[in-house]
């Protein structure tokens, strides 16, 4: 099946955090790519990936990077199609420079900015599966089951405090 979320990240070192979001996209059985694309070492490269995902048949993009995070912010100013920005937990400040990178864009541009780290990526590739799902109906109905599931699980879990 042809992808229709590209997951970008600037870096391989970035993997760890965003194959939280790949398993998030296979579980709904939402067909993607993962690709390192880096906004400082490989520019041309961001600007061909992002002026093409569109005409590839790619629908949302997910995009993690961290420190200067600009690859979610960039590849938005060069596509109409949704781009979620994931901030990769840094060492130096612990993710708060990827946030801020991100999430800080001048109106007009947008970027959807998910939590740092790995609850980020989750929830990025959850919001990639909820965007799909307004115009998914078997989609939607797999998204309401993961919420009665989730619900069923914090019900349960007050049973497990022993
Ligand atoms: C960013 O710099 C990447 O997104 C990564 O989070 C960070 C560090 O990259 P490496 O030095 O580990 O390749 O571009």
């Amino acid at each position: 099946m042809p992808a229709i979320v590209g997951v970008i990240m600037g870096s391989k070192s970035d993997w760890e955090t965003m194959k939280h979001t790949c398993t998030v996209l296979e579980q709904f059985e939402i067909a993607y790519e993962k690709k390192v694309v880096s906004a400082h070492r490989t520019p041309e490269l961001m600007f061909t990936y992002a002026e093409e995902a569109r005409g590839n048949g790619i629908k949302v993009i997910i995009a993690g990077a961290g420190g200067a995070a600009h690859l979610p912010g960039m590849v938005a100013a060069k596509t109409i199609l949704p781009v979620i920005g994931v901030p990769v937990q840094s060492q130096a400040l612990n993710g708060l420079d990827s946030l801020l990178s991100i999430v800080q864009m001048p109106g007009g541009v947008p970027v959807a900015t998910v939590a740092i780290g790995k609850a980020g990526a989750i929830n990025a590739g959850l919001l990639a599966a909820q965007i799909l799902a307004t115009a998914d109906a078997e989609l939607a109905g797999k998204l309401e089951v993961r919420r009665e599931t989730t619900r069923a699980e914090v019900l349960e879990s007050s049973d497990e405090l022993v």
